[in-house]
This record gives structure tokens, sequence and C-alpha cells, in this order.
């Protein structure tokens, strides 16, 4: 097997014909070209891209721009759903415009809607809004039957090892559980049916369980764990104990079982010994039977979180290790139900698991390696891979920065001896691409349009902003035979993956409804303290503590000041009672670091202390009506 240097990961390889073409300073770059390449269906089944790799620019032909222009007033197909990466949020796209319509504060603190300030997103952050960082991978929209029924969208946050969900009806972080016997959360997935029960999720490092100091050296006694979350509940189902660490998974289509990648079967602490192996693995995880193992009680728990974790180490009857090619990456589940793919990175290779032999797998009726259908090699460094519904397979090749496009069943031929091409055509990106997503391809409903191509590396593609360079997610036609890039879309720390859907599957509301579960708790503090919120404009004092509860109409709000005592702990009720759509207020106080979203019949709260005597306004900072700017009040603050 080819094995690339893994140097070269670390170094930038810059694809030095392309960057002569692209210095062109003329060159229009929305409308104009294309770092096409020619089809490739004479290159070897093992070419890794010399043949294709042109680097030649032709312009894009018309008919792809009229169908990436969504005119002033039109709307796009299709919601994209993009991670922020260590930004820590989710943004929402247009597709296929590329208009950022909306983002959406998960793991990181806004200062627009005061996510991360106000008291409903503190209830939400719990115990963990003490961090204001974030690093969110993974997002993925809940199933019904194996297609997104828009509900929700989860994501990991890696950096504190969270789990979060988003309600799409309101495009809100409604719930984020820290997960425990685990450290960084990375790989997420659900269940795909009959409907998103579980929130699965992979813990990437490992650690020594309990993890409180006892164990600190030895690498036989690091593990890491397989969680599953419930959806609803969003509280932790159960765990698996695992051999390695866990990178990416993914789960069937048939709801039965869960694969995911492990790069460091060698249980090691330092780069040399993570990459020992000639082979790693991909656990597979039988649901079914871990269900059972819970059920009569065949777990362990660690610390006092009381999450039952079965162990699923190796020789478990709860999972199964398939050896596969040295420090895999992605794992992704090809949208026809058929194979778990596992992406090389450190090989050239994808090892294509079939799923319908898993159970014979379970039954020992098979070795772990009789279960591998096909192991395509694509080029260097594949790192995920995508689908079209039409058969083919798209992965990102990390070193060769391309997109490789592949056919999933001469895939499987060529591994059974027959002398077939499976390669269909290689395209550069520009540069170094992680992910890669098709529209609609983690569900059963691929319709193999778009593809994107989040490129870890933009070098040359934009008018320069110092050392720190934005992302470079590339939009991709997949429509036709061969695939033709047709947009370069900058993007802001590193957006690890993306999910695309179509506009019918998002249903959102306009204006809150007064009984949202999202500020519930408040409208109960109010009811305690016998204040309508719809009405009422009024101060409770409670020993040195304050409660402000105000109604916001354009343009004013409902108190234009009031008193409180140096050293107060003030609370600020803010009720909206516009009931048209688009006409959100804000609550600004200056010089006390508060800001929160008050937008149409919604309540929201926040809670700071008068630490200064003095006279301090508070404005309205979200622009409402044309005496926006007079939209203001005073805080006036006694001396103690
Ligand atoms: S990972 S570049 Cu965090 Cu999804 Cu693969
Ligand atoms: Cu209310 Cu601006
Ligand atoms: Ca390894």
């Amino acid at each position: 097997m080819k094995e690339m240097d893994t140097k070269t990961t670390t170094v930038d390889t810059t694809n030095s014909e392309e960057s002569a073409g692209l210095r062109n300073p003329s060159r229009r770059k929305f409308l104009g070209t294309t770092a096409a390449v020619g089809a490739v269906s004479a290159a070897g089944a093992a070419g890794t891209g010399a043949l294709v790799r042109s680097g030649e620019v032709q312009a894009a032909d018309q008919s792809i721009l009229e169908k990436i222009h969504v005119g002033p007033g039109d709307l796009d197909e299709y919601y994209g759903f993009w991670s922020g990466g260590h930004n820590g949020e989710v943004r929402v796209y247009g597709v296929p415009s590329m208009r950022e319509i909306m983002r959406i504060p998960v793991f990181n603190v806004c200062s627009a809607t005061g996510y991360g300030i106000s008291n409903e997103s503190k209830r939400i952050l719990g115990e963990s809004s003490k961090f204001l960082n974030g690093d969110a991978h993974h997002p993925h929209i809940s199933y019904t039957d194996g297609k997104h029924d828009g509900r929700y969208l989860f994501i990991n946050d890696k950096a504190n090892t969270r789990v979060a969900r988003v309600r799409l009806d309101i495009m809100k972080t409604d719930k984020v559980t820290t997960i425990p016997n685990a450290q960084a959360i990375h790989g997420l997935r659900l269940q795909k049916a009959p409907k998103t029960g579980y929130v699965y999720c992979n813990g990437e490092m490992i650690i020594p369980l309990p993890n409180d100091g006892t164990e600190l050296e030895d690498p036989k006694k690091h593990f890491s764990v397989w969680s599953a979350l419930d959806s609803e509940t969003m509280e932790v189902a159960w765990q698996v104990l695992v051999d390695g660490n866990l990178d990416n998974m993914d789960s069937s289509y048939c709801g039965k079982y869960g694969a995911s990648t492990c790069y460091n079967s060698e249980h090691g602490f330092t780069l040399e010994e993570k990459m020992r192996a000639e082979r790693d693995h991909v656990v597979i995880f039988n649901i079914p039977r871990i269900e059972e193992a819970v059920e009569n009680g065949e777990y362990m728990t660690f610390g006092d979180n009381g999450v039952p974790v079965v162990d699923g180490r190796k020789g478990s009857q709860l999972t199964r290790y398939i050896p596969v090619p040295r420090n895999p990456h992605g794992l992704n589940g090809s949208t026809d139900g058929k194979y778990f793919i596992a992406n090389g990175k450190l090989s050239p290779t994808v090892t294509m698991i079939d799923i319908s032999r898993l159970d014979d797998l379970f039954d020992d009726k098979i070795e772990p390696r009789d279960a591998v259908a096909g192991e395509p090699e694509l080029g260097l460094g594949p790192l995920h891979t995508t689908f079209d519904g039409r058969g083919n397979a798209y992965t990102t090749l990390f070193i060769d920065s391309q997109v490789v496009k592949w056919n999933m069943e001469d895939a499987v031929r060529h591994f059974q001896g027959e002398n077939v091409n499976y390669i269909r055509q290689k395209l550069n990106v520009h540069y170094q691409p992680g992910h890669l997503k098709a529209t609609l391809a983690e569900s059963s409903e691929a319709d193999g349009k778009w593809l994107f191509s989040l490129n870890k590396f933009s070098k040359d593609r934009f008018l320069p902003v110092g050392p720190l360079h934005p992302e470079n997610d590339q939009m991709i036609d997949i429509s036709g035979e061969e695939m033709k890039l047709v947009h370069d879309t900058p993007t802001f720390a590193e957006p690890h993956d993306c999910v695309v859907v179509r506009r019918d599957q998002i249903q959102t509301k306009q204006i809150w409804e007064r009984d949202d579960p999202y500020f519930a708790e408040t409208v109960k503090m109010a009811e305690e303290d016998g204040v309508t919120l719809t009405r009422d404009n009024k101060v409770i004092r409670d020993g040195n503590k304050v409660r402000v509860y105000m109604t916001l109409i354009a343009p004013e709000f409902g108190m234009n000041h009031f008193r409180v005592k140096q050293g107060d702990e003030v609370t600020v009720v803010c009720t909206n009672l516009d009931m048209i759509q688009d006409l959100t207020h804000g609550f600004c106080v200056c010089d006390h670091g508060v800001s929160i979203e008050v937008s149409p019949q919604q309540t929201a709260s926040v809670t700071f202390t008068a630490d200064k005597a003095g006279v301090y306004w508070y404005y309205c900072n979200w622009f409402c009506h044309a005496m926006h700017m007079e939209m203001a009040g005073r805080m006036i603050v006694e001396p103690a």
C-alpha cells in the first residue's frame, strides 16, 4: 500500500501552476473562471491526479451562472447550515446564492442577540455558560424515515465536550449538554430511522476513567466512549467504552448500526505512537444489543454522573472492530443505505464496509475484513465522502487538493478482481479540502445537484486580509456528468462541515408565540411577582435584588427611567409587544456589558450588578422605527 509522507500534511503544498493562472488581476472571480479539469475516464483506477491536473482556466458556461443567480427578492432553493468551527456558532446560508442569512450562536457568546448574556440563554448553557469558547464541527438535521424532518439541528463542541440542539422553528439553541466520561466530542450523527430518537457522539481524546487524578500515565488505561443522547431530553442515555479513540461516525439507515473511525488504536500519546500501527479500525456498534445490555443492568458507572457505560472493548458482543488502513478520518454512510465508507487519510484508499454483512459479522459467521466490499484507491489524503444519489461518491483529497468523483459499484467490482475503472473525474479545489457535502446527501433523498468542498486554505483566492486567511468553501455543480466549479465563498474559522436541505423541509415562525418554552421560566418568575408581562411596567424590590419588568413597543420602552441602589443585583425583563414580523427591539445598558435581543412577542431578561452610582442610559439597539434613536431611558443608580 502506498503511504504518503505524513510531513506533507502540515506543509503548504502550493499548486504553483494554479497560482500562476490565478494571479491575473483582471480575472472576474465570480463570473468567471473555473479551474476546470477534463474528464478522467482515461485515468487509471490508481491514478492520483497527475493526468488531470491541467490547471487550465476556462470560462464557466452561462447556463451555470444562470442557475446560481438568485435575483433581488428571489428566494434560494435550499437551506445550508454551516458549522462556524471554533467561532462556536452555526451559520445559515441560502443555496445556491451562498448568501449568509443568519447566524445561530451555540457555543459562543453573541453580542447582538445576547446569547450567553441573557438569563434564558444562560439557563440553556447551564454550568458551561462560564466558557466563552466552543469548537463546533458537525451539524446534522433530525430525521423521520431517513428524510430530514426539519425539527432540530444537533452539533458537537469539541473544545468543551458538549452537544447542542438548535430548534429550527425559531433557529435558536435550546439545549446544551456536557458529556461526562469523555473529552472532546468530535464525530456526531443522528439516528435516521424510524425517527431521530438518539443523538450519537464520539469522545475523541482518550482519558482515564474516572478522570479524577487516580490514574495519569498508563496508556492502556486510557479510553474513549461512544455516547447516545435522548434527542428530546438531551440527557445521555448510555455510553459504550471502546478501545482506542473515536474520530468521525455515521449511523445506518436501518437504524441498527453505528460506525466510527479510530486513528489511535495504538492508545498513543504522541504523534509517532498514534501512527505506529499499519492499520487502525472502524468500530461497529450494534445498537439493539447495547440497549439490551443496558436493560439487563450489564454496565458500569464512573464518578457520580450515573450514566450507564457498557463495555464495548475488543472481544465484546456489542461491537466489532474492522481493521482499516492507517489513521482513517471521515466515516460516511452512503445514501442508498449500503455502505459505511471510512476515509483513509494516511492511506490513499477509502474502505467500503458492506452494511448487509454486519448481521453475519455479529453472528461470527464472517471475519471482520470479510465485511469489506471495496477499497478503492483515490489519491492522497482522503478525508470525507459525499453522495449524489446516482451511485457516485465524491471524496476530498486533502494532499492532492482535489475532489474525486468515483462510482461505488465499479469500485466493488474492481475489488472483486474485475478490470474496471471506478474513477470518474478529479477536480482541483483551492486548497486542501476537508469536509465536502452534496445537497441532501445525508438523507435518502440525495438529489445530486450541488456539492460544497470546504477547503482549509484559501491562499490567493481572495483579497488579502493579513496573516490570518479565511477558509474557502467552493460550490461545485454535480448535476451533469462532469463536476464544474462555480463559486468561491470565503468563510471564517474553519467551518468543518455543513448540511444542505430543501427549503420546504424547514418551517420557521415569523414571530414568537407567548407560550414558547424558550422563556417559560421567566414568565413563571413574573407570575410569582404578580406581573402580567404583556401589560405591566413595574419595579419589584426584594432585598438587594431588583426586578424591572418593562414592555417595549416601537419606539418606546414602557418605562423611561427606573431607580436602583448602587450594589443592587438588577434583573430587567423585557417583553416586546409588537406583533409585526421583523420588528425586533434590543435592550442595551451603557457601560454594563448588557445587551439582549427582544423579537416580536418575545420575553427576554438579563441580570447584572449596578455597581456604579450615576445615570446610565439604556437604549434599543435594534433599528426598529424612524424614532429608534430616541428609544432610550435612564437607569438611575443612587449611591450606596
Ligand atoms: S473533522 S476535516 Cu472535525 Cu469533521 Cu474532518
Ligand atoms: Cu426599538 Cu430600536
Ligand atoms: Ca494510528
